[in-house]
């Protein structure tokens, strides 16, 4: 039986032999044109990149591999006596494009433990960072000292082949997933928790050991961080954790490099921060008004006095969505089953009662519904995680796997340096009037 390496080099070797005859026969078509205003509008609507993890339907949400999350949900291993997917699952699926089996599964949660020692330079790197820094500053610096472990790196300085440079990145990925619920645990740990660290549990899954590292026992809090580590994995490859990730590897700076430029990103407020920025937009409501759970009517207020200081409403909009989220669905659903009346969770419903009419309301909006980060930390509120600036940190470990993923698939391939054109406004005005011929 092929390793799951072996088996993930035969896919790309499969697929670069298909993209080889595609492009020799299809490669002059062109795909689509580009208007003037999508270059100062942050490129909205421009296909420019081929990420092979997932899809985004702007109306159906996403689809790993083919699969949508309620189906991933079915059709995924679970934990023992568990009902959510494992990540592991997701990672063979998004690696290898076939759903694993409990083996496979198992193959990768093993793979992931062995892998997982955390050197000690790393935690000492945390410790020179004052505890105040930002979780996700405390997290990125983390991943860049782990940088001097990187496979890549060293075999590239020995001269390593054009061929062989999937393999290096291929097993940094593998190490770095397997240590980054160790390093985020520990910043938790020593941020929050008196630097009481907990030992890893070498008996329990990826998630699971996660959330135990963390100090949370409570089954249906691992079984919330499965499908957390789940949903947030990817988004296909335009999102800027994402596309940062992929710019940066394609210079070939090795996994650890990329995947922090990749973090970097995520902790920006319109794009993974917003976790954070829902709740604390929650709690500032909840102690202007002095209720645990607003009306509709108070929440109305509150939206219109948000919007009017110019602020956005966070965990609503969505660059590429126009409807609501179905990762926000899939934790919808799941308040629905373990925690039904939190007044927390309750007020997130009612918030999605109200602000997408608001929100529409403004003309300018090209999506008023919730995204995955409106609904994310009133279940981890629920069950005591409370200190929300830690939430990117834990869409970052999840989304370690989709971008991680993507960077195999990026060197297997043996894609380029990605290098955009850019033109100046000066440029453009020649242009408009005729004097230059093309931008
Ligand atoms: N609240 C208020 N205004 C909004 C919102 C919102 N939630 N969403 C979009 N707008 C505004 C936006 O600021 C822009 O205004 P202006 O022309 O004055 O600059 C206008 O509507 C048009 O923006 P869109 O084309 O609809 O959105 P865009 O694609 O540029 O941005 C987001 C997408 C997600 C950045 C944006 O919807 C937003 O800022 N949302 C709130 C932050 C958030 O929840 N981010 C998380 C995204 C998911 N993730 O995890 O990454
Ligand atoms: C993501 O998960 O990356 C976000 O929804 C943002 C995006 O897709 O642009």
């Amino acid at each position: 039986m092929a390793t799951i390496k072996e088996r993930f080099k035969a896919k790309a070797d499969e697929l670069s032999a298909e993209i080889k005859d595609i492009l020799k026969e299809h490669g002059n078509k062109k795909i689509g044109e580009v208007m003037l205003s999508q270059i100062y509008q942050g490129m909205r609507g421009i296909t420019g990149l081929v990420s092979e993890t997932s899809l985004l339907d702007a109306r159906e949400g996403i689809r790993f591999r083919g699969f949508s999350i309620p189906e991933l949900q079915k059709k995924l291993p679970k934990a023992a006596n568990g009902n959510e997917p494992l990540p592991e699952g997701l990672f063979y699926l998004m690696l290898i494009g076939e759903l694993p089996t409990e083996n496979d599964v198992n193959d990768i949660t093993n793979a992931w433990q062995r892998r997982s020692h955390v050197p000690n330079h790393v935690f000492d790197a945390i410790e020179a960072l004052p505890k105040s820094s930002h979780p996700m500053t405390q997290f990125v610096a983390a991943i860049m000292a782990l940088q001097t472990e990187s496979i890549f790196v060293r075999k590239y300085s020995e001269g390593l082949n054009k061929k062989d440079y999937w393999e290096a990145v291929y097993d940094d990925a593998m190490n770095l997933i397997a240590r980054l619920p160790r390093v985020a645990a520990y910043i938790y740990r020593r941020k929050y928790k008196d630097e009481k660290h907990i030992q890893p549990d070498g008996l329990l899954d990826w998630s699971g050991n996660f959330a135990h590292m963390l100090g949370f026992e409570d089954d249906s809090f691992k079984e919330l961080m499965r499908l957390y580590m789940t949903i947030h994995a990817d988004h296909e490859g335009g999102n800027v954790s994402a596309h940062t990730t992929h710019l940066v590897g394609s210079a070939l700076s090795d996994p650890y490099l990329s995947l922090a430029a990749g973090m970097n990103g995520l902790a920006g407020p319109l794009h993974g921060l917003a976790n954070q920025e829902v709740i604390k937009w929650i709690y500032e409501m909840r102690d202007e008004l002095g209720v645990e759970l607003p009306t509709k009517a108070q929440i109305e207020r509150y939206v219109k006095k948000t919007l009017k200081e110019g602020k956005v409403v966070p965990g609503y909009g969505h660059a590429v969505l126009r409807k609501t989220d179905p990762r926000f669905s899939a934790q919808m659903e799941f308040g629905k089953k373990h925690m039904p009346n939190d007044p927390l969770v309750n007020t997130v419903w009612r918030v999605y009662e109200v602000v997408p009419e608001i929100l529409k309301s403004l003309g300018k909006v090209k999506n008023p519904w919730p995204n995955v980060d409106a609904h994310s930390g009133a279940l981890l509120v629920h069950y005591g995680l409370v200190e929300y600036e830690f939430y990117t940190v834990l869409f970052g470990v999840s989304r370690s796997l989709g971008v991680l993923a993507n960077l195999c698939w990026d060197r297997a391939l043996g894609l380029p340096i990605e290098r955009p054109k850019s033109v100046t406004t000066a440029l453009v005005k020649k242009w408009i009037e005729g004097k230059e011929k093309k931008l």
